[in-house]
């Protein structure tokens, strides 16, 4: 069965338009996916039709009230199987990778994009299954944070990349950045690609690309490399590729 994406949302065509493109846009079109929304703006009721009210207790800005996001639920549910529901907002979890391919295994995900000062916990607490951050920075609204997971997860279902591979080899799968990618022209002024890409001895050139991967995550990203336990290959790899640096660095600091 396709995987089903609900977006609850008050901007559903910002969300519609950024999916049409490039990867995600194909595994729609293909059927691989389907995504619909539901703007709780139709489910304001008509006590008080506004989606959003005022905080209690005070302060600026206003708080996404719980009746217009439970009714887009009921909206939802029913007739399907219960959707694993996640609410977006920059108090959850920050998402990274593993959350990717987890929140991947589920059938119906409901995304509830928050805006404004944020939703009335009581909607978090009761009818959401997981809350999640995109990262340590505050977005005008989910929606974005919404595109975000949905491109994370759509890449890696089955049949959505044309080559299997790529989504295994990208940057995080096993825990490590991407080594450095080139294409064509071999030089372009002082700038040419490194000699073994060129070869075509290909263990020589996976030896490269791990040392390359494991380096640039030791420099770039040392909190990533703490969370994983490299084999002896890899460590053996590392080491080259530290003492290269180093001694490159020691050549930059001789020319100064
Ligand atoms: Cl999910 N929402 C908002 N509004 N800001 C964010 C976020 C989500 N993740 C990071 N910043």
């Amino acid at each position: 069965m396709a995987r089903r994406y609900t977006v609850v949302t008050l901007f559903p065509d910002l969300v519609r338009d950024a999916m049409t493109h490039g990867v995600t846009g194909r595994a729609i079109s293909r059927g691989r996916c389907k995504l619909d929304f539901i703007n709780p703006r139709d489910y304001a009721g008509n006590t008080r039709g506004s989606v959003d009210d005022a905080p209690y207790g005070g302060g600026p800005g206003m708080v996404m009230r719980v009746e217009p996001l439970r009714a887009s639920l009921d909206a939802i549910k029913s007739g399907s199987p219960a959707p694993f529901v996640v609410g977006l907002t920059p108090q959850g979890r920050r998402l990274d990778q593993a959350a990717v391919l987890d929140l991947a295994r589920h059938p119906h995900l409901v995304l509830v994009a928050g805006r404004y000062e944020g939703i009335d916990e009581r909607f978090i607490e009761r009818d959401c299954d997981a809350e999640w951050s995109i990262g340590d920075y505050v977005l005008s609204g989910g929606e974005i944070a919404a595109l975000v997971i949905l491109d994370a997860i759509i890449r890696t279902l089955p049949d959505v990349l044309g080559d299997d591979a790529s989504a295994a080899a990208d940057s995080f799968c096993g825990g490590i950045l991407d080594w450095p990618h080139y294409t064509r022209p071999a030089r372009i002024g002082e700038q040419s690609v490194p000699d073994v890409l060129l070869g075509g001895d290909h263990a020589a050139i996976a030896r490269w690309r791990r040392k390359q991967a494991l380096g640039r995550t030791w420099q770039r990203r040392p909190d990533l490399l703490e969370r994983i336990a490299l084999e002896q290959s890899d460590l053996a790899l590392l080491r080259e590729y530290q003492r290269e640096a180093r001694l490159a660095e020691g050549d930059a600091t001789r020319d100064c």
